[in-house]
């Protein structure tokens, strides 16, 4: 499929390649200087394979030759050197998820951070903060092109190490979840009923007045996909997990989808939930389903008290027999895997808030309502903030931040989709959410259930252009981000 937006996006690219040389001259001119010193980290993009079982290799561009991309351990607050060489044909972008750094090394071409030019290099240098589970992963726009961007196999973990580590549990786990071999369809089996709160009657009529209104009929495409691993292996293909009965294992896992929401069960285990997006939370608490919208990361430690062999899977039965899943193994079990459906469960935020927790008020608030047209752009749906969807030729700035005030987002989604909204180089706090006010919750992703509303508050602690978009690669390319910048 051939369709003019692609053309459209390579050349939108290109052009902020160019603007971007003359603003950031100044910090090439500071890399350059160190260029004698050695990097902590190498990074190469190119085309590779990826051996998700004996019978399905598949090729797609990775970091490093390997999916996911290899852990890199920072250390928060002590300055990190990494080169990003580029093998490929296009020109690149390595964001780095989750960290307060400065707009030219943040990796989004939005906020004016140069490409790693194709068959070139660039060398970045940053404190890495805060500490905790971030990652890594592209961020150029795919548009129409199932080749690009997240959905390549271009993701991988960080773990910015703390000062001081608490440490209660024996060991650590990095999970990555993933998809392969995406194809359009029209129409999706996204699972919708597992977020906590009620849709609400005024934003379903503003849904449906733009069904109304729309010119097409019928609903645009979505991404479906043929193979599902974690650490980049399909179900039963890779070295199972072994454990020992009483051990306490941290797993850090990381939804590195580009558009999916995972969930992932444990038979007879229970998670304890101890940092959503990296971040420890104000009220761990047990759940037996981790729910992971795009982009989300979520430490959980399981006490390994149930001996038996277990698929640790995705609910959905569909995506678990194509691959989302790890087998866990005791010592001295063997035999075939067991998967037990667990009971259906809410997924809550505010589980994990304050336990009477009020935010601070914030010096200003803004409301943002979500719609979707309908197949308005070539059969793909366009998305708009406040009636405008995000145009990449002009990158307008939907808002002006000024230093030091804290602001509070409401997002009111006027569509039947889950959006899990995206925050570059800050972090913000939850204060609403699922019909109920929160406090303490701290993320950089967060997903919006279809038809209803939530509020975060974010401090603007962090000068310099600033992104924030849905992190469904499909709607971000489609309309769904906004640029904010600092008076
Ligand atoms: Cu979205």
């Amino acid at each position: 499929m051939t369709l003019p937006r692609r053309d459209f996006l390579r050349l939108s690219g290109l052009a902020a390649i160019a603007t971007s040389i003359e603003p950031w001259s100044k910090s090439m001119a500071q890399t350059s200087s160190a260029s004698d010193a050695k990097a902590d980290y190498t990074v190469r993009i190119a085309t590779g394979l990826v051996e998700l079982a004996p019978a399905h290799i598949i090729s797609t561009t990775l970091y490093n030759g390997q999916f996911p991309g290899p852990l890199l351990r920072f250390k928060e607050g002590q300055r990190a050197v990494v080169d990003i060489y580029n093998d490929t044909d296009i020109p690149e972008l390595l964001h780095w998820h989750g960290q307060m750094i400065p707009s030219d090394v943040d990796g989004a071409s939005e906020e004016g951070t140069p490409f790693v030019p194709a068959h070139g290099m660039r060398r970045v240098s940053f404190v890495p903060k805060p500490a905790g589970f971030r990652f890594y992963h592209t961020h150029v726009p795919a548009g129409a092109d199932l080749n690009r961007g997240t959905y390549t196999g271009q993701a991988g973990p960080v773990y910015i190490e703390p000062k001081n580590d608490p440490g209660a549990y024996d060991r650590e786990i990095f999970l990555t979840m993933k998809e392969f071999e995406p194809s359009f369809s029209r129409g999706g089996d996204m699972a919708m009923d597992f977020l906590a709160g009620e849709p609400i009657k005024e934003l379903q009529q503003r849904g449906k007045r733009a069904d109304d209104e729309a010119k097409e009929k019928s609903k645009g495409f979505e991404v479906g996909y043929e193979r599902f691993s974690i650490n980049g292996k399909m179900l039963g293909a890779g070295d199972p997990l072994r454990v020992k009965q009483g051990e306490r294992v941290l797993f850090h896992v990381l939804n590195a989808s580009a558009g999916e929401i995972r969930s992932l069960a444990l038979p007879g285990h229970v998670f304890r939930v101890v940092a959503l997006d990296g971040n420890p939370v104000p009220t761990p608490a047990e759940v037996p389903v981790l729910w992971l919208g795009t982009a989300e990361r979520i430490s959980a430690i399981v006490e390994m008290n149930y001996p038996g062999v277990w698929v640790l899977g995705d609910l959905d039965d569909d995506d678990r027999r194509h691959g989302m899943g790890i087998v866990v193994e005791y010592a001295g079990r063997s035999g075939k895997a067991q998967w037990v459906k667990p009971k259906s469960f809410r997924w809550d935020y505010a589980r994990f808030g304050k336990a009477a927790g009020q935010a601070a008020p914030p010096d200003e608030t803004i409301e943002m309502t979500i719609v979707k047209n309908n197949a308005a752009l070539n059969g793909f749906n366009q998305w708009t903030l406040n009636g405008e969807a995000f145009a990449m030729q002009t990158m307008k700035p939907m808002v002006t931040l000024r230093q030091g005030r804290r602001y509070r987002l409401k997002f009111r989604n006027a569509s039947d989709d889950i959006h899990p909204l995206h925050l570059h180089r800050h972090s913000f706090e939850l204060t609403q959410i699922g019909g109920k006010s929160t406090a303490g919750v701290t993320k950089d992703v967060v997903m919006l259930a279809g038809f209803q509303e939530l509020s975060f508050d974010f401090v603007a602690d962090n000068p310099g252009l600033t992104l924030f978009h849905c992190h469904q690669q499909l709607h971000m390319d489609f309309g769904f981000m906004a640029l904010f910048k600092y008076a």
